[in-house]
């Protein structure tokens, strides 16, 4: 297809390389909508798939932000439908909401590949493939833990007095999270004293923490649904002048974090983070495989799940059992930090 890179507002070309007609003629045209840049997690993610769909690939990409808001998402799947791109990729801020504009996209002959969270259409053809991670299991990987580790300090589940900070509601990932924080409260009999959104910022997760730690002084467990929100609740505890840590017994705070990004992992170092449930951006490379089988017609997965570990702080904890399997806890150690690819 020809390629009109220009009137594409808040767009860009991955690269400016100068590129003869008849190269860009073979370059595969993506348009990728990517929600925000919220977390270290997504500005991550953006650029494994930023240095996957390269010219040197085989790409022509265009880029947008949608600053975490699902209208500006609709603008920017509408302008690559516009522009006819072979392909668009997109990771969706919310589950809902998609329908029209997918209908769209197809009506087009535009294939939709989604990353990261999913999407809810009434149509599952909309979606021509997927990949990203099981925040369910991640959800209850943090779970069984919180319940082994209490259990072996010898804490009972009622001492628990746990708040949630949620993500941005709607999104596959706060949903999978949120679930598995309330299922577990069920079932084990902790206390799930409180449930805020702070839409996965730092700035959101401090703001949220200080309000909540000045009503309910007994929060001795945050479940704080990604690591920039960790972050910054434990800024405000620290702020309020108590501690993040995992001695429950001795009045610490016990921070449990998704994502395991570098910022997060070095508070796991710290020790103020006690479990960090890895979350992995790094979709680059199964997203332009995706891509390239979409566009030659040869076979690809619809869904695809990306593999992912957990950390802690200590050893008490080696390893949990979710749905029959066993999951290992690893360790943090300096070196695991230091070759960290985010
Ligand atoms: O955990 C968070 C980001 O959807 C998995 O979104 C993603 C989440 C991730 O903002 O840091």
């Amino acid at each position: 297809m020809g390629l009109m890179l220009t009137g594409i507002s808040g767009c860009g070309t991955a690269s400016n390389d100068e590129v003869s007609t008849e190269q860009k003629e073979e370059l595969i045209t993506v348009g990728f909508s990517q929600l925000g840049a919220e977390s270290d997690w997504r500005v991550a993610n953006t650029a494994s798939i930023q240095n996957s769909l390269t010219r040197q690939n085989g790409f022509e990409l265009m880029f947008d932000d949608a600053q975490q808001k699902q209208d500006k998402q609709f603008i920017a799947i509408r302008n690559f439908t516009q522009q006819e791109v072979d392909c668009i990729v997109l990771a969706p801020v919310m589950e809902t909401g998609w329908d029209t504009v997918l209908q769209e996209a197809k009506d087009a002959g535009i294939p939709v590949v989604v990353v990261d969270r999913q999407v809810k259409v009434t149509d599952t053809d909309l979606v021509t493939a997927w990949v990203g991670s099981d925040f369910t299991k991640e959800a209850k990987v943090a779970c069984e833990w919180l319940k082994a580790y209490t259990e072996t300090k010898g804490i009972e589940p009622g001492e628990l007095n746990i708040v949630d900070i949620q993500g941005t509601l709607g999104a596959t990932a706060q949903i999978g999270r949120t679930n598995g924080i309330v299922e577990a409260s069920g079932k084990y009999g902790w206390n799930l004293i409180a449930q805020v959104p702070a839409d996965y910022t730092q700035a959101k997760g401090k703001e949220v923490m200080a309000n909540l730690l000045a009503e309910h002084p007994e929060i001795n467990v945050v479940y704080a649904e990604n690591d920039n929100e960790a972050i910054g609740a434990i800024e405000a505890i620290e702020e309020a002048g108590k501690t993040a840590g995992t001695d429950i017994s001795k009045g610490e705070i016990l921070v449990i974090s998704f994502d395991a990004a570098h910022s997060g992992l070095s508070k796991v170092l710290e020790g103020k983070i006690g479990l960090d449930v890895e979350c992995n951006p790094l979709q680059g490379e199964e997203v332009e495989k995706l891509v390239k089988a979409v566009k030659a017609g040869t076979e690809f997965n619809k869904y695809t799940y990306v593999k992912e570990s957990a950390f802690a702080a200590d050893d008490t904890v080696k390893s949990v059992t979710v749905n029959g399997e066993e999951y290992e806890i690893t360790v943090l150690t300096d070196s695991i930090l230091s070759n960290r690819e985010y």
